[in-house]
């Protein structure tokens, strides 16, 4: 952001209160929350390590809460030992917790499966003892290529139990993303599946495994394979297993390694926007903890909840929010292996009454492609059983909000619009339910013992409420990344040397209002230059979206002579206006974002698409839009895509 500062042109004045009958039964009231802030502002070190006591079960207790002699090499609770699985299951099996449902697993085909805490507890010690007998023991890495199972849990936890370290690939990755991440980690053990179910159609992991595995000279001596499809795959003599007949004489008792707070619980890659993917590397104690905190602060987690989250185990929202997080409190949690759309618009909804879904935790990408298909199908569905709506992604523009606000919670319940990353292991800035008045678009003020701030491009805090500037993250907290998997100067550069090591730079532009909420502007690399103003994507796109014919859209600059850049949009329409005219509704859309934001922010030109690029977890990928707009050959890799044909489609 060179010289210039970035505007916030976009004002959203909605601002909804707390409900009073939440505020009162929430787990934590505004009384509450001001002491925490107070205590962990004036005293970190008792802040930390007295949540941490109360929240964990310690093998050996820690003796000191941070080290930050080599920071920003930050170690927490760093001479305490405990054990991650044992936090999540062991540890509830002497309680009534042990018959509760740990997990509800529905397949895609409607398949239901429920595990108890006390049969999670005995699946997964089965699963280490095989990985035991086939020779993993602690610090080695294990690479986890499934489909959305409750084996893959299990398989996360067995490693877990043994203190092998993870690296889960999502199931929808190709061959050649495996294979990059299997290198960089050097993983002994791949655990696989003949294949996957994805929208009715089959996806060939095997497959996939073999090719990542076709050179000689990887790392991995074994490959173990679920059973799901059925379908005929290869196994190759002596490396490749099957689980369940591993599973068969695999025995239900298997202690539970202690390992150090800072041992690495896993490693998860995560692409920028350059470069190949960073493992980011999660702590034992400090992400656990943190995991832990959040569900009860955030989604205000109760014994009789039933909470979804709808993110497959292999994004850092499916670890933290479909796994550690809710195991560790003790609650019950719902994985999905399917998609929103399949067999019919109306599966996420017709889920929450099945199961009487209380808590429910999506993207805006979910909430937008819903909203486009019209409110006829939740209107289907009894919906009454929720009392708390969530998302994680992507910025949330504020008519998404609404509408997931209105039409699926049914204006009683709260949307917490929760904002972090791979990186910051959970929630940093979020609404707490029973506190924060809420404002759509708004991921709102930081959470006990968070400090964010809006910086310049010197590093000095911007003045104003109209100002953006970069988001930076001015403390350590337990749950922050450690490091990049074998590349710590990599993690250095990405994350701390822009500003000399003084803050935590999340790459992410935002502006606070005059109420100290954040919002979130995009992606620093995505900001637009238009005639010397600097914008951020999100409010051009929001704009958009609060059009009554837009359903999604995504904005992005190309190169233009006199203005610097021009601004262009790609948009796809609901379902009641794909009939419009085009050269209308062009002027129309133009003149809307005109009117909504200023002159400043009219879309060049709008190109209208039945679908969007998105990353595999939701993410409009605007570099690709980019390179569309600007009509360049597109030479990123787009197999991580979640629609690869869709470039196609927009290219031409
Ligand atoms: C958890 C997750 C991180 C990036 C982040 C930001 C965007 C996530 C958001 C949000 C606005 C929110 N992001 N949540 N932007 N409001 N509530 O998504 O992790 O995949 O690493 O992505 O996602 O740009 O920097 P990850």
């Amino acid at each position: 952001m060179s010289g210039i500062q970035l505007e916030s042109i976009l004002t959203e004045a909605r601002v909804f209160p707390v409900h009073e009958d939440f505020a009162r039964q929430a787990n934590l009231n505004s009384e509450q929350y001001a002491a925490l802030c107070r205590r962990a502002e004036e005293d970190p070190s008792g802040f930390w390590g007295d949540l941490a006591r109360q929240e964990l079960a310690w093998d050996k207790p820690f003796t000191q809460v941070l080290d930050d002699s080599r920071a920003p090499f930050y170690r927490w609770f760093a001479d305490g030992e405990l054990n991650v699985a044992a936090n999540c299951l062991d540890r509830h099996l002497s309680s009534p917790t042990r018959n509760k449902a740990a997990l509800i697993w529905e397949g895609e085909d409607g398949e239901v499966r429920t595990f108890t805490y006390g049969q999670l507890h005995r699946e997964v010690s089965r699963f280490a003892n095989v990985l035991k007998k086939l020779g993993i023991t602690t610090g080695d890495r294990v690479a986890i290529y499934m489909p959305m199972v409750p084996e893959a849990a299990v398989a996360m936890l067995a490693c877990a139990r043994l203190g092998a370290i993870h690296s889960v690939v999502f199931g929808g990755f190709s061959a050649e993303a495996l294979k990059d991440r299997i290198e960089d980690t050097q993983a002994k053990l791949l655990i696989t599946a003949d294949g996957g179910f994805r929208a009715g159609r089959v996806v060939h992991l095997k497959q996939h495994a073999d090719q990542a595995l076709m050179r000689d000279g990887h790392s991995v001596d074994k490959v173990v394979v679920l059973r799901r499809t059925g379908q005929e795959v290869d196994m190759l003599d002596g490396r490749d297993l099957w689980w369940h007949e591993l599973m068969q004489d695999a025995e239900p008792q298997c202690p539970a390694v202690s390992v150090n707070a800072e041992h690495p619980l896993f490693v998860l890659y995560t692409s920028g926007s350059t470069g190949k993917p960073k493992g980011i590397v999660h702590s034992s104690g400090g992400y656990l903890l943190w995991s832990a905190l959040t569900m009860r602060w955030v989604f205000d987690i109760k014994p009789e909840d039933v909470y979804w989250c709808t993110a497959d185990i292999g994004w850092v929202t499916g670890h933290t929010y479909a796994l550690y997080g809710p195991l560790a409190v003790g609650a019950t949690v719902l994985l999905f292996e399917g998609v929103p759309t399949y067999p019919d618009a109306g599966r996420f909804w017709a889920m929450i009454e099945r199961h009487g879904v209380s808590v429910f935790y999506t993207a805006p990408t979910a909430v937008r492609a819903l909203m486009k298909l019209g409110e006829e199908w939740p209107g289907k569905y009894d919906l009454s059983s929720l009392r708390l709506l969530g998302t994680v992604g992507e910025p949330i523009n504020p008519e998404a909000w609404m509408w997931y606000y209105r039409v699926i919670g049914k204006e009683r319940c709260p949307v917490v619009d929760t904002w972090w990353q791979t990186e910051t292991g959970g929630h940093l800035i979020a609404p707490l339910p029973g506190v924060t008045p809420l404002k759509p678009g708004s991921c709102t003020r930081p959470l006990p013992g968070i400090f964010p701030d809006i910086v310049d491009e010197e590093g000095d805090p911007v003045q104003g409420t109209e100002a953006g500037g970069y988001l930076v993250v001015k403390r350590p907290w337990p749950g922050m990344l450690r490091t990049v998997w074998g590349n710590d100067a990599r993690y250095l550069e990405t994350y701390w040397a822009k500003f000399q090591n003084r803050y935590y730079v999340a790459g992410d532009s935002a502006h606070r209002d005059a109420d100290g909420y954040y919002w979130i502007m995009g992606r620093i690399d995505d900001v637009l230059n238009v005639s010397g103003h600097r914008l951020g994507t999100m409010e051009i796109e929001s704009a958009l979206v609060s059009h009554p014919a837009v359903a999604e859209a995504a904005v992005v600059g190309r190169p233009h002579e006199i203005k610097g850049e021009a601004i262009t949009a790609f948009v796809i329409l609901r379902q009641s206006h794909v009939q419009d005219d085009r050269d209308r509704l062009t002027e129309a859309l133009r003149q809307h974002v005109s009117e909504a934001i200023g002159p400043i922010a009219k879309p060049d030109d709008i190109r209208f698409t039945d679908n969007l690029p998105k990353t595999r977890s939701g993410k409009i990928m605007r570099r690709l839009l980019r390179a569309i707009a600007r009509g360049e050959e597109i030479t990123q890799d787009t197999s991580t895509l979640e629609n690869e044909e869709t470039v196609r489609q927009l290219g031409r």
